[in-house]
């Protein structure tokens, strides 16, 4: 199955690599908003030299215990460099927002995807992207970001999370976005212990029968941190592997702090696969 995300086209059913990048005040030293765009931007270029096939722009952090971000504040980060990246390189723009304002901008500044940790439930959402023609990634989270750790709690988490997944596609599909423009993620991490994350991964392919594409993100999350044993910075192992495990359950899109060997990763399953035909 083929996607268009504002005029490139990619087929879902191969694995990309979204390479992660953060327009936080703490992600870049802090030398005035232009020399932000500037290292954004040459970080965009690093991405995309390394292999990969969407951009993740994000403008506020939804780690735990992260706290909301002003609308003003996050136009003001997100905006410029979603412009830059879209005019410059040869990459999907993917944008990680819940703001409608901010989905609005960023389409109209050229985004082709909106990836919403909280999957469209603010107010106005569903109608801003039923408006545009832009794939949207609705991800799992039980609870805020600020206390989603605090005690997440599930009868069954696949079932669970199956279950949040579907209202959520009736209700965004009722506001007008086209079944075939959405992605659908589990969310790991958003509100899940280490053996929640683990029995989602472990059931993976089965989200696939939701009919929609699947986006996985694990990389340098606590899950493999509690697995290894390994601070945040010592994670490429472990994160490598989670995405290998991820593309080899037959996910579209595996987002990636560490791009070059993710993409590594994903092109020896693609060549196993491929050789399996
Ligand atoms: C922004 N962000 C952080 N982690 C993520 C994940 O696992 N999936 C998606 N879609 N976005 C994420």
């Amino acid at each position: 199955m083929r996607m268009n995300f504002a005029g490139r086209t990619l087929d879902m059913a191969a694995c990309h690599v979204m390479g992660v990048l953060n327009v936080t005040p703490d992600s870049f030293s802090d030398g005035g908003r232009f020399n932000q765009i500037d290292s954004a931007l040459a970080r965009a270029r690093e991405i995309v030299a390394d292999g990969a096939a969407f951009i993740d722009v994000g403008g506020e952090s939804t780690r735990p215990g992260a706290t909301p971000v002003p609308l003003q504040e996050e136009l003001d980060r997100v905006c410029p460099v979603v412009e830059a990246i879209a005019r410059e390189l040869d990459v999907v723009v993917s944008v990680d927002t819940s703001a409608p304002e901010v989905m609005r901008e960023a389409v109209a500044l050229g985004a082709g995807l909106i990836n919403d940790v909280r999957a469209l439930q603010r107010p106005g959402a569903p109608e801003e992207m039923g408006r545009t023609d832009v794939p949207v990634c609705i991800m799992h989270i039980q609870g805020e970001p600020e206390h989603m750790q605090d005690n997440p709690s599930y009868r069954n988490v696949l079932q669970d999370v199956s279950s949040f997944l579907t209202e959520r596609l009736r209700v965004v599909e009722a506001a007008g976005v086209r079944s075939d423009r959405i992605i659908l993620d589990p969310g790991f991490g958003f509100g899940k212990t280490v053996q929640h994350n683990f029995q989602l991964l472990s059931a993976l392919e089965q989200l696939k029968q939701l009919g929609h594409p699947i986006l996985a993100g694990m990389s340098r999350k606590s899950m493999l941190g509690h697995v290894t044993g390994r601070d945040v910075g010592e994670r490429l192992s472990a994160s490598v592997a989670a995405a290998t495990i991820a593309a080899l359950k037959g996910v579209s899109i595996v987002r990636a702090h560490d791009v070059r060997e993710t993409v590594d990763a994903v092109k020896v399953v693609a060549a196993m696969e491929e050789a399996g035909r």
